[in-house]
Protein backbone atom coordinates (compact mmCIF):
# COMPACT_ATOMS: atom_id res chain seq x y z
CA UNK A 1 0.00 0.00 0.00
CA UNK A 2 1.21 3.46 -0.46
CA UNK A 3 0.68 6.10 1.64
CA UNK A 4 -0.38 9.33 0.49
CA UNK A 5 -0.28 11.97 3.38
CA UNK A 6 -3.38 14.31 1.97
CA UNK A 7 -5.73 11.52 2.89
CA UNK A 8 -4.21 10.94 6.86
CA UNK A 9 -4.45 14.83 6.86
CA UNK A 10 -8.16 15.16 5.12
CA UNK A 11 -9.28 11.97 7.57
CA UNK A 12 -8.38 13.45 10.82
CA UNK A 13 -9.60 16.55 10.20
CA UNK A 14 -13.09 15.08 8.23
CA UNK A 15 -13.37 12.94 11.58
CA UNK A 16 -12.67 15.28 14.11
CA UNK A 17 -14.95 18.06 13.06
CA UNK A 18 -17.78 15.11 12.63
CA UNK A 19 -17.40 14.73 16.27
CA UNK A 20 -16.82 18.31 16.88
CA UNK A 21 -20.04 18.77 15.56
CA UNK A 22 -21.59 16.34 17.00
CA UNK A 23 -21.19 18.13 20.24
CA UNK A 24 -22.62 21.48 19.82
CA UNK A 25 -25.60 21.02 21.07
CA UNK A 26 -25.16 18.29 24.04
CA UNK A 27 -27.29 16.54 26.35
CA UNK A 28 -24.12 16.88 28.80
CA UNK A 29 -20.75 18.71 29.42
CA UNK A 30 -18.60 17.37 31.47
CA UNK A 31 -15.50 19.67 32.53
CA UNK A 32 -12.55 18.20 33.88
CA UNK A 33 -11.95 14.49 32.89
CA UNK A 34 -10.60 13.04 36.41
CA UNK A 35 -11.83 10.08 38.00
CA UNK A 36 -15.81 11.61 38.46
CA UNK A 37 -15.62 13.10 34.65
CA UNK A 38 -14.69 9.67 33.29
CA UNK A 39 -17.03 7.54 35.47
CA UNK A 40 -20.42 10.23 34.95
CA UNK A 41 -19.52 10.15 31.05
CA UNK A 42 -19.35 6.44 30.98
CA UNK A 43 -22.55 5.95 32.46
CA UNK A 44 -24.05 8.67 30.97
CA UNK A 45 -22.91 7.63 27.33
CA UNK A 46 -23.89 4.19 28.15
CA UNK A 47 -27.34 5.36 29.13
CA UNK A 48 -27.43 6.46 25.26
CA UNK A 49 -26.70 10.26 26.35
CA UNK A 50 -25.18 12.72 24.00
CA UNK A 51 -22.20 13.59 26.15
CA UNK A 52 -18.91 15.23 25.98
CA UNK A 53 -15.98 15.61 28.78
CA UNK A 54 -13.60 18.51 27.99
CA UNK A 55 -10.39 18.10 29.39
CA UNK A 56 -6.98 20.92 29.80
CA UNK A 57 -4.26 18.65 29.61
CA UNK A 58 -2.83 16.33 27.01
CA UNK A 59 -3.85 13.22 29.09
CA UNK A 60 -6.94 12.84 30.64
CA UNK A 61 -7.43 10.53 34.03
CA UNK A 62 -6.55 13.86 36.91
CA UNK A 63 -5.00 13.16 39.83
CA UNK A 64 -6.37 8.91 39.39
CA UNK A 65 -2.70 7.91 37.74
CA UNK A 66 -0.21 8.72 40.33
CA UNK A 67 -1.83 6.98 43.18
CA UNK A 68 -0.78 7.84 46.51
CA UNK A 69 2.59 9.98 46.54
CA UNK A 70 3.38 8.91 43.13
CA UNK A 71 2.86 5.29 44.32
CA UNK A 72 0.65 3.91 41.55
CA UNK A 73 -1.65 2.05 44.00
CA UNK A 74 -5.67 3.34 44.57
CA UNK A 75 -7.76 2.22 47.57
CA UNK A 76 -11.43 2.19 46.69
CA UNK A 77 -13.88 0.85 49.77
CA UNK A 78 -16.50 -1.70 49.60
CA UNK A 79 -19.09 0.80 48.01
CA UNK A 80 -17.28 1.14 45.08
CA UNK A 81 -15.63 -2.13 44.47
CA UNK A 82 -17.81 -2.76 41.90
CA UNK A 83 -17.74 -0.11 39.67
CA UNK A 84 -13.75 -0.64 39.10
CA UNK A 85 -14.80 -4.59 38.26
CA UNK A 86 -17.40 -3.42 36.25
CA UNK A 87 -14.85 -1.19 33.73
CA UNK A 88 -12.51 -4.16 33.95
CA UNK A 89 -10.02 -3.35 36.84
CA UNK A 90 -8.66 -5.80 39.12
CA UNK A 91 -9.25 -5.64 42.35
CA UNK A 92 -7.48 -7.19 45.73
CA UNK A 93 -8.75 -7.32 49.16
CA UNK A 94 -5.91 -5.55 51.22
CA UNK A 95 -8.28 -5.47 54.83
CA UNK A 96 -11.61 -6.51 55.06
CA UNK A 97 -13.31 -3.48 53.27
CA UNK A 98 -10.16 -2.27 51.58
CA UNK A 99 -9.42 -2.53 47.89
CA UNK A 100 -6.29 -2.05 46.18
CA UNK A 101 -6.17 -1.60 42.14
CA UNK A 102 -3.24 -0.53 39.72
CA UNK A 103 -3.80 3.17 39.31
CA UNK A 104 -2.62 3.03 35.49
CA UNK A 105 -5.23 0.14 35.30
CA UNK A 106 -7.82 2.03 36.66
CA UNK A 107 -7.34 5.39 34.90
CA UNK A 108 -6.78 3.31 31.71
CA UNK A 109 -10.22 1.32 32.03
CA UNK A 110 -11.93 4.40 33.08
CA UNK A 111 -10.95 6.15 29.81
CA UNK A 112 -11.79 3.38 27.44
CA UNK A 113 -15.48 2.48 28.94
CA UNK A 114 -15.84 6.10 28.78
CA UNK A 115 -15.28 6.17 24.80
CA UNK A 116 -16.33 2.80 24.07
CA UNK A 117 -19.74 3.96 25.52
CA UNK A 118 -20.05 6.83 23.11
CA UNK A 119 -18.55 9.99 25.48
CA UNK A 120 -16.90 12.32 23.20
CA UNK A 121 -13.31 13.12 24.52
CA UNK A 122 -11.95 16.59 24.28
CA UNK A 123 -8.49 16.45 26.06
CA UNK A 124 -6.46 19.89 25.35
CA UNK A 125 -9.59 21.65 25.78
CA UNK A 126 -10.08 24.12 28.59
CA UNK A 127 -13.38 25.68 29.36
CA UNK A 128 -13.23 28.82 30.39
CA UNK A 129 -16.31 30.13 30.41
CA UNK A 130 -19.62 29.33 30.64
CA UNK A 131 -22.81 30.66 28.83
CA UNK A 132 -25.36 31.70 31.18
CA UNK A 133 -29.39 32.83 30.03
CA UNK A 134 -32.85 33.88 31.77
CA UNK A 135 -34.76 30.26 30.84
CA UNK A 136 -38.40 31.40 32.10
CA UNK A 137 -37.65 33.46 34.63
CA UNK A 138 -34.66 31.58 35.90
CA UNK A 139 -30.91 32.17 35.30
CA UNK A 140 -29.06 28.85 33.76
CA UNK A 141 -26.23 28.07 32.32
CA UNK A 142 -26.96 26.51 29.19
CA UNK A 143 -23.45 25.92 27.91
CA UNK A 144 -19.58 26.21 27.91
CA UNK A 145 -17.31 28.19 26.22
CA UNK A 146 -14.15 26.18 25.15
CA UNK A 147 -10.69 26.39 23.46
CA UNK A 148 -7.57 25.18 22.95
CA UNK A 149 -5.56 24.39 25.67
CA UNK A 150 -2.31 25.62 24.16
CA UNK A 151 -3.80 28.69 22.85
CA UNK A 152 -4.56 29.29 26.89
CA UNK A 153 -1.20 28.43 27.51
CA UNK A 154 0.57 30.76 25.12
CA UNK A 155 -1.90 33.25 26.59
CA UNK A 156 -2.62 33.93 22.96
CA UNK A 157 -5.58 36.22 22.34
CA UNK A 158 -7.81 33.58 20.63
CA UNK A 159 -11.66 33.55 20.47
CA UNK A 160 -13.01 30.74 21.81
CA UNK A 161 -16.14 28.46 20.69
CA UNK A 162 -19.68 27.57 22.22
CA UNK A 163 -21.12 24.62 23.16
CA UNK A 164 -24.67 24.50 24.85
CA UNK A 165 -25.69 21.87 27.18
CA UNK A 166 -28.75 20.81 28.79
CA UNK A 167 -26.35 20.46 31.82
CA UNK A 168 -22.96 20.65 32.17
CA UNK A 169 -21.15 18.51 34.92
CA UNK A 170 -18.25 20.47 37.00
CA UNK A 171 -15.77 18.07 37.43
CA UNK A 172 -12.39 20.32 38.15
CA UNK A 173 -11.30 18.77 41.29
CA UNK A 174 -10.23 20.83 44.08
CA UNK A 175 -10.03 23.83 42.25
CA UNK A 176 -13.79 24.35 41.19
CA UNK A 177 -12.31 26.27 38.89
CA UNK A 178 -15.67 26.59 36.09
CA UNK A 179 -17.94 27.18 39.12
CA UNK A 180 -15.34 29.69 40.65
CA UNK A 181 -15.72 31.52 36.94
CA UNK A 182 -19.12 31.15 36.68
CA UNK A 183 -19.48 32.98 40.58
CA UNK A 184 -16.79 35.77 40.12
CA UNK A 185 -18.60 36.80 36.53
CA UNK A 186 -21.71 36.91 37.61
CA UNK A 187 -23.98 38.32 40.33
CA UNK A 188 -25.39 34.52 41.37
CA UNK A 189 -26.11 32.87 44.06
CA UNK A 190 -25.07 28.67 45.05
CA UNK A 191 -27.43 26.07 46.23
CA UNK A 192 -24.66 26.16 49.12
CA UNK A 193 -24.97 27.60 52.95
CA UNK A 194 -23.40 30.78 51.66
CA UNK A 195 -24.50 30.98 48.51
CA UNK A 196 -20.88 30.93 47.46
CA UNK A 197 -18.33 27.81 47.39
CA UNK A 198 -17.20 27.19 50.50
CA UNK A 199 -13.99 25.98 50.27
CA UNK A 200 -12.27 22.69 50.95
CA UNK A 201 -11.34 21.43 54.15
CA UNK A 202 -8.25 19.61 55.65
CA UNK A 203 -7.84 15.83 55.64
CA UNK A 204 -10.42 13.79 57.11
CA UNK A 205 -11.46 10.72 55.01
CA UNK A 206 -14.26 8.60 56.29
CA UNK A 207 -16.31 11.91 56.45
CA UNK A 208 -15.05 13.25 53.23
CA UNK A 209 -16.13 10.43 51.32
CA UNK A 210 -19.60 9.86 52.45
CA UNK A 211 -19.75 13.97 51.97
CA UNK A 212 -18.61 13.18 47.95
CA UNK A 213 -21.65 12.06 46.99
CA UNK A 214 -23.92 13.58 49.59
CA UNK A 215 -23.01 17.28 48.01
CA UNK A 216 -23.16 15.86 44.50
CA UNK A 217 -26.05 18.05 43.46
CA UNK A 218 -27.23 20.30 41.02
CA UNK A 219 -25.73 23.95 42.34
CA UNK A 220 -27.07 26.16 40.06
CA UNK A 221 -29.31 25.86 37.64
CA UNK A 222 -27.92 23.91 35.00
CA UNK A 223 -24.69 22.77 36.61
CA UNK A 224 -24.11 20.08 39.07
CA UNK A 225 -20.83 19.70 40.87
CA UNK A 226 -19.12 16.04 41.20
CA UNK A 227 -15.68 14.53 42.75
CA UNK A 228 -13.67 16.58 44.66
CA UNK A 229 -15.29 19.63 43.15
CA UNK A 230 -18.45 18.44 45.33
CA UNK A 231 -16.80 18.56 48.54
CA UNK A 232 -15.25 22.14 47.81
CA UNK A 233 -17.75 23.44 46.81
CA UNK A 234 -19.99 22.24 50.10
CA UNK A 235 -16.74 23.12 52.70
CA UNK A 236 -16.09 19.42 53.13
CA UNK A 237 -13.28 17.52 53.38
CA UNK A 238 -9.64 16.42 51.41
CA UNK A 239 -9.32 12.57 51.11
CA UNK A 240 -6.17 11.59 50.33
CA UNK A 241 -5.52 8.63 47.55
CA UNK A 242 -8.91 7.10 48.56
CA UNK A 243 -10.92 6.88 44.70
CA UNK A 244 -14.35 5.00 45.92
CA UNK A 245 -16.31 8.85 46.32
CA UNK A 246 -15.14 9.82 43.17
CA UNK A 247 -16.34 7.12 41.15
CA UNK A 248 -19.51 6.99 43.36
CA UNK A 249 -20.36 10.40 42.84
CA UNK A 250 -19.74 9.70 38.74
CA UNK A 251 -22.37 7.50 39.10
CA UNK A 252 -24.37 9.45 41.18
CA UNK A 253 -24.40 12.43 39.02
CA UNK A 254 -25.17 10.62 35.72
CA UNK A 255 -28.03 8.70 37.12
CA UNK A 256 -29.88 11.44 38.69
CA UNK A 257 -29.12 13.93 35.56
CA UNK A 258 -30.03 10.91 33.19
CA UNK A 259 -33.30 10.86 35.41
CA UNK A 260 -34.08 14.61 34.76
CA UNK A 261 -33.12 14.17 30.85
C1 LIG B 1 -10.93 21.61 31.33
C2 LIG B 1 -10.09 21.29 33.45
C3 LIG B 1 -10.33 22.62 33.78
C4 LIG B 1 -10.90 23.46 32.78
C5 LIG B 1 -9.44 21.66 35.50
O1 LIG B 1 -8.63 16.57 40.02
P1 LIG B 1 -9.32 15.51 39.26
O2 LIG B 1 -8.72 14.16 39.28
O3 LIG B 1 -10.86 15.51 39.73
P2 LIG B 1 -11.83 14.41 40.42
O4 LIG B 1 -12.71 15.19 41.30
O5 LIG B 1 -12.43 13.54 39.42
O6 LIG B 1 -10.85 13.50 41.30
C6 LIG B 1 -10.19 14.05 42.39
C7 LIG B 1 -8.97 13.20 42.73
O7 LIG B 1 -8.11 13.08 41.62
C8 LIG B 1 -8.25 13.88 43.85
O8 LIG B 1 -7.62 14.91 43.58
C9 LIG B 1 -8.36 13.40 45.18
C10 LIG B 1 -9.11 12.16 45.49
N1 LIG B 1 -7.76 14.09 46.12
C11 LIG B 1 -7.81 13.87 47.51
C12 LIG B 1 -6.82 14.73 48.24
O9 LIG B 1 -6.85 14.67 49.49
O10 LIG B 1 -6.01 15.45 47.62
O11 LIG B 1 -9.44 15.95 37.74
C13 LIG B 1 -9.85 17.24 37.40
C14 LIG B 1 -9.49 17.46 35.94
C15 LIG B 1 -7.96 17.61 35.74
O12 LIG B 1 -7.53 16.66 34.81
C16 LIG B 1 -7.80 19.04 35.22
O13 LIG B 1 -6.79 19.17 34.25
C17 LIG B 1 -9.18 19.31 34.62
O14 LIG B 1 -10.07 18.68 35.52
N2 LIG B 1 -9.54 20.72 34.54
N3 LIG B 1 -10.39 20.77 32.25
N4 LIG B 1 -11.20 22.92 31.57
N5 LIG B 1 -11.17 24.74 33.02
N6 LIG B 1 -9.91 22.84 35.05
Amino acid sequence: MIIDERIVTEAIAGSFFEKFKSCIDLDVAIVGGGPSGLTAAWRLARAGRNVALFERKLSIGGGMWGGGMTWTSIVVQNEAKGILEEAGVAVSEYKPGYYTADSVAATAALAYQATKAGAHVFNCTSVEDVVLREVDGVRRVIGLVVNSSPVEIARLHVDPLVLHCRYAIECTGHDTEMLKTLVRKNDVKLNTPSGVIEGEQSMWADVAEANTVRYTQEVFPGVWVAGMAANATFGSYRMGPIFGGMLLSGVHVAEAIDALL
